[in-house]
């Protein structure tokens, strides 16, 4: 029985296994909303129930795990300063922009504008849910979290034959 999952195998299974090509910075806090007990390792129950929300979780599992891995701070709100970090992070690697921080605000106050429901300048985990089942597209507008379908299929048929 392994005794659980460091961040560093978790990584590989992410990229390689999930192939979440994500940036370090979103890897973590992936890691950290798989890892509930705040162990720094990912144990065989959170591990199956991570598992179990990658291939077969419902659209409505899937709201409320990305918006835990957006929330930076785990406040209950991604706000407009934590979207710029998101967006950032991913665009940081693109080179050739002029002046990248302007073009990242700028993409930022869109995305506040398009899930902050109620506007309240914010966006809650009811405003998330909202804008998401209306428009299921911006699931992941912050960073991939989640793997695709077709790779889920592709990973359920191997672990079934
Ligand atoms: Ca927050
Ligand atoms: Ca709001």
């Amino acid at each position: 029985m392994l005794q659980g999952i460091d961040r560093t195998i978790f990584r590989e299974l992410l990229h390689n296994t999930f192939k979440v090509i994500t940036e370090d910075a979103l890897v973590e806090r992936i890691f950290c909303c798989w890892d509930r007990e705040n162990e720094g390792i990912i144990r065989l129950e959170p591990w199956i129930m991570g598992l179990d929300l990658y291939l077969r979780g419902t659209l409505r599992e899937k709201i409320e795990y990305c918006f835990k891995v957006y929330d930076l701070n785990n406040d209950g709100f991604i706000t407009k300063d934590e979207i710029f970090l998101l967006f950032k992070n991913c665009l940081m690697k693109q080179p050739g922009e002029e002046d990248p921080d302007e073009a990242v605000k700028d993409l930022s106050e869109l995305a506040l504008k398009k899930l902050d429901v109620d506007r309240d300048g914010k966006i809650s985990f009811h405003d998330y849910k909202v804008a998401i089942l209306e428009e299921p597209l911006l699931l992941e507008a912050f960073g991939q979290c989640l793997p695709t379908d077709e790779n889920c299929a592709s990973i359920l048929i191997t672990l079934q034959s």
